[in-house]
């Protein structure tokens, strides 16, 4: 086994890879902490390895390389923005740690090899922290997870999202129209720690200031509330902002204003808001014309989706169906998948 062909490959891949998230912050947002730590991170990792120079130069053979053949013949590693950029660098970063973490056992440097393993926690660390401040995340597609105590039986706003979580959810708004903004600032809160540790997008219902206190990922607005631009000079331009729409001008006009991304409803008769539906017709205008991502909403069911996925809907959300549920999670399972499956 050619272990120090791996490890050469591995160090420099890491540290190109922190280079560029480096220089992202360094030069595309001027901030000095995180520059600072990527580079400790990428010296303290060459010098670790350093007394492997000689032999790991030795077994490089980069011509020969046939992932460089595999590499070339492809466009899947093409990249279009910042987000996407950081991202990529960061997976690569963590990846290639995790080689010289294994190859670093098989050589007799176990403790390098830990210490490695304590940077790639630190890498964890850092992406955390800059993409909360500087990635705007993208809304996923799948099943859109609501919120709504109205219809979940007695279940909490908290039990309700660990399951769909559990079941693979990858967006959650918090929704809840009734509470006292104490109780709704304490949930935000947990659930924002939820969504964070499990890779999850949260967005939150009406509340900019909720939004901004626990680090959601986004807002989500309706018809009545602010105004897009007064959303996004609160909030920055590294947070999603949502509106809800019911007629395809509506949705023009969100669009032009910035919105990331539409509610499209309410397809059928709902109880769940108060808003006349707006029927399949609406959907089928969002698929054709739209070109920002679009959550279809209102009245679905289990039994109704398979319409609403023949009209092209990718991201679509269920509330009373999936939290009134008897198993939210089994229940929540069974519809992103039917919802990814047809978009796959
Ligand atoms: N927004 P259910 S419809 C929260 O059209 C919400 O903007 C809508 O609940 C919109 O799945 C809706 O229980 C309620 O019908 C969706």
């Amino acid at each position: 086994m050619n272990s120090y062909r791996i490890l050469d490959a591995n160090i420099n891949r890491t540290s190109e890879g922190l280079r560029v998230i480096e220089d992202i912050m360094r030069f595309n947002y001027c901030n000095k902490g995180t520059t600072e730590k990527l580079k400790k991170i990428r010296h303290g990792l060459r010098k670790n390895f350093k007394e492997f120079n000689d032999e790991m130069i030795f077994h490089r053979d980069s011509l020969k390389d046939v992932g460089l053949k595999i590499s070339q013949s492809t466009t899947l590693d093409n990249k279009h923005s910042i987000n996407e950029l950081l991202t990529a660098n960061f997976k690569r970063v963590s990846e290639s740690l995790r080689v010289i973490e294994e190859i670093s056992k098989i050589i007799d440097e176990y403790d390098k090899s830990k210490l490695v393993e304590k940077i790639r926690f630190q890498v964890y660390e850092i992406e955390k922290e800059v993409s909360s401040k500087f990635i705007k995340q993208v809304i996923p597609f799948g099943l859109y997870g609501i919120t709504c105590e109205r219809f979940s039986n007695g279940k909490s706003n908290i039990e309700c999202v660990k399951q769909m979580v559990d079941a693979g959810v990858k967006i959650i708004q918090y929704r809840d129209k009734n509470s006292e903004i104490e109780k709704k600032l304490r949930e935000a809160e947990q659930i924002s720690k939820i969504c964070k540790s499990n890779g999850v997008v949260f967005i939150v219902n009406d509340h900019i200031d909720i939004a901004l206190a626990v680090d959601a990922d986004g807002v989500h607005i309706g018809q009545n509330d602010f105004s897009i631009q007064f959303a996004k000079s609160l909030l920055g331009p590294y947070k999603i902002i949502g509106r809800s729409t019911h007629s395809p001008e509506q949705a023009e006009k969100a669009v032009t204003e910035g919105a990331d991304y539409i509610g499209v409803g309410p397809i059928f008769k709902t109880t769940t808001k108060d808003t006349a539906p707006v029927s399949l017709k609406y959907l089928e205008y969002a698929v054709k014309n739209i070109k920002i991502p679009f959550i279809t909403i209102g009245g679905i069911k289990e039994h109704n989706l398979d319409e609403v996925l023949s009209y092209g809907a990718d991201r679509v959300a269920l509330v009373s169906e999936v939290v009134g549920a008897k198993n939210i999670k089994e229940k929540a399972i069974s519809i992103n998948s039917k919802i990814l499956e047809k978009n796959n």
